[in-house]
Parts: structure tokens; sequence; C-alpha cells
């Protein structure tokens, strides 16, 4: 299941250029649903941000570089949820 994330705001030279949307994938495992192996994946990046070794973009999933409770929140609001692509 991808869900939105805010949109990202690019800068060229000074001029601003219009945003992209992107999306986040909650079954960041890839095997077919919201479930432990991602909770696993969550945990092990949990407290980390783009500059630390254990970041995951995969668990940051409101697009935020870091993983913290508002990832988490996310996640949990999909949980078994089935991925369709
Ligand atoms: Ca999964
Ligand atoms: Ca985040």
């Amino acid at each position: 299941m991808a869900i939105a994330v805010p949109p990202v705001r690019f800068s060229l030279g000074g001029q601003i250029v219009p945003s992209v949307a992107m999306t986040r994938q909650v079954d960041v495992k890839g095997d077919g649903v919201g479930n432990l192996a991602d909770v696993s994946l969550m945990a092990t990046a949990y407290g980390s941000s783009l500059e630390t070794a254990k970041h995951s973009s995969l668990a940051d999933l409101n697009a935020d570089i870091r993983v913290r409770l508002a990832d988490a929140s996310v996640f949990a609001s999909y949980y078994a949820a089935p991925a369709y692509s």
C-alpha cells in the first residue's frame, strides 16, 4: 500500500521549481502485507536520522528523514493491510 507523504520542494539556483508528489510503501519488506517483518525493519531503524548508520529511508514513512514515533503511528494505521502494486 502506497501512502502519500508531504510534497518535496526543490530549488535550483535560487529558483523554486514545482514540488514532487511522493509515496512510501508500508510493506517495507515487500512480502505483500504490513506485518511483523516490517516492524522488525522499523525497530532497527527507530531513533535514526539520515546521518546515522542504522537509518533506513524505507522506515521513514512520513519522509522527514528521521524514524520516529510518527512513522510507527503511520505503520500502525496500516498494519495487516495488503499491499497492492
Ligand atoms: Ca511486509
Ligand atoms: Ca519519519
